[in-house]
């Protein structure tokens, strides 16, 4: 039987290409993101492949998370794998200069946004005794940098929300794990940075991992056999050997 994936964050960079990876392997699609039109045309493109259904929310919105949770046609009721991936840094500021604006985006996307999604989620997977879930941590999630407190702070969050969630779903047989990638070329720092013209320098002097790279693994995870759970997995370029340490040429 097919299985069903809910990739939220999936109208641009890990998300987007893991939509694209999962179509390719025939699994039926649920994807989210605030941006509508992205989301139609990328499910215009993989229903060649698939089937695709879009839900349309902010994932801050607790009423709106739930709403468009449960608003899923009966086909695509039965989530078997869930994929945490929405987020992003704003702001890279010590702490007595960054933006509270920048801390609350944070805090209530990567982590409370990403609890409110899970919450919708999981009841239909310990019903069923069996589901996946993988969420999209960091290499900021491992370590803190300079300037990186509150993204960091974040992403450690989501670490420690996947050790608690394959610690309490563990007598239900849900697979949890995370994966955490260092610098990923996608939107991110054009978020991060508000588009500012920094954003066009994050990935220069070295090759960066593409979102593909981290698609073809988190598929890796999701088609392991029912023993076997990637728990936890720290992806860098090869030019990266830390959050400091890039081997760049110019
Ligand atoms: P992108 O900026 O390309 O993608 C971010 C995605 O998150 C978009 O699809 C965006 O959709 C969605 N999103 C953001 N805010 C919200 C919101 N409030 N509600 C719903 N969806 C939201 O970045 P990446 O693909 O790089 O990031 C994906 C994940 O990977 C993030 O969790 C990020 O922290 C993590 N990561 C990224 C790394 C990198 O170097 N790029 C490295 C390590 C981890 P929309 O705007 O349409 O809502
Ligand atoms: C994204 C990687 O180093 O920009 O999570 O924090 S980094």
């Amino acid at each position: 039987m097919k299985k069903t994936a809910l990739i939220t964050g999936a109208t641009s960079g890990i998300g987007e290409a893991t939509a694209y990876e999962f179509a390719k392997q025939g699994i039926n699609l649920i994807l989210c993101g605030r941006r509508l039109q992205r989301l139609k045309t990328i499910q215009k493109a993989l229903e060649r492949l698939t089937d695709v259904h879009i839900l349309n929310f902010d994932i801050r919105d607790k009423d709106d998370t739930f709403k468009a949770i449960e608003s899923l046609p009966k086909d695509f009721k039965n989530i078997d794998v869930l994929i945490n991936n929405a987020g992003n840094a704003h702001g890279l500021d010590p702490i007595q200069t960054g933006l509270i604006d920048d801390w609350d985006a944070m805090m209530d996307i990567n982590v409370k946004g990403l609890l409110y999604v899970s919450k919708a989620v999981i009841p239909q997977m310990t019903e069923r005794k069996s589901g996946h879930i993988i969420n999209i941590g960091s290499s900021a999630g491992k370590e803190v940098y300079p300037k990186g407190n509150v993204y960091c702070a974040s992403k450690h969050a989501v670490l420690a929300i996947t050790e608690g969630m394959r610690i309490d779903l563990n007598p239900f047989g849900i697979k949890v794990g995370a994966i955490s990638p260092g610098l990923v070329e996608t939107e991110f720092s054009q978020v991060r940075f508000k588009g500012d013209e920094i954003a066009d320098n994050v990935y220069k002097g070295f090759k960066a991992l593409k979102a593909k790279d981290i698609a073809e693994i988190i598929y890796f995870a999701i088609s392991r056999p029912p023993h076997v759970n990637i728990a936890d997995l720290l992806v860098f370029p090869t030019a990266q050997a830390n959050s400091v340490t890039v081997k760049k040429e110019f």
